[in-house]
């Protein structure tokens, strides 16, 4: 296996820590989003589409979609599990992955990318070769949609260790990278949000975050 990375970016860490946690190590090849590798042909010829990360296989599959990867490794590296032991606890975990993904994730990149005066990326609304010019309004929506999201967060752990109950989980690693992509359109945890806060401090420390 092969797994094209760029450290700095927000879903390439994902898939990292999903597989730190798993124990594995797949040899990585590190792509320069900032410097514009991703849109060249050469990564194209890996993904048209120009996003990170891509998985690769030995025998050439590739998937391009980083909860694609998660899911594919956990089939074949069940333990431990991170997406879930029985139907329902997968389904739970699917549930909440996908508001973390929507509401953090996605969230961040529209207010960091729909900032018209930010000029490194102003000129992308979307990743990859699909860019189209920032949109104010998404801007505005990212920042209101956060809001929501450190809102639900701070719920969700009122009364749990971790996200979806005392065993971390795909849904602790999405939110992770969200609040720290969140910190690049200037938006941090709300003071109050004690639950969030704490459970924050903890998951940061164990050694895949760094990964
Ligand atoms: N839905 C994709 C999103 C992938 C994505 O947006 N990747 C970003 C890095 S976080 C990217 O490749 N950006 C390239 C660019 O900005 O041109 C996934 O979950 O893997």
């Amino acid at each position: 296996m092969k797994f094209y990375d760029c450290s700095i970016a927000p879903n390439p860490r994902r898939a990292r820590i999903f597989i730190a946690e798993k124990g594995l190590e797949i040899p990585k090849v590190e792509i320069d989003i900032v410097g514009g590798e991703n849109l060249k042909d050469k990564f194209l010829s890996v993904n048209p589409r120009g996003l990170l990360p891509v998985l690769e296989l030995d025998d050439g599959t590739r998937f391009d979609e980083t909860m694609a990867i998660c899911k594919y490794l956990e089939d074949i590296y069940p333990e431990p599990p991170l997406l879930g032991t029985t139907p329902v606890e997968r389904a739970q975990i699917e549930c909440l992955q996908r508001k973390m993904e929507f509401d953090g994730m996605i969230a961040s990149s529209e207010a960091f990318r729909n900032n018209t005066k930010n000029e490194s990326f102003s000129y992308r609304s979307l990743p990859g070769v699909d860019g189209i010019p920032a949109i104010d309004g998404l801007m505005e929506r990212g920042y209101k949609t956060l809001d929501l999201f450190f809102h639900w967060l701070e719920h969700y752990l009122k009364d749990s260790k971790f996200i979806t109950g005392e065993r971390f989980t795909m849904v602790d690693i999405t939110a992770l990278c969200a609040i720290d992509f969140a910190k690049w359109a200037e938006v941090e945890i709300p003071k109050e949000n004690t639950n969030t806060l704490r459970w924050y401090d903890e998951v940061s420390a164990r050694p895949s975050a760094q990964a």
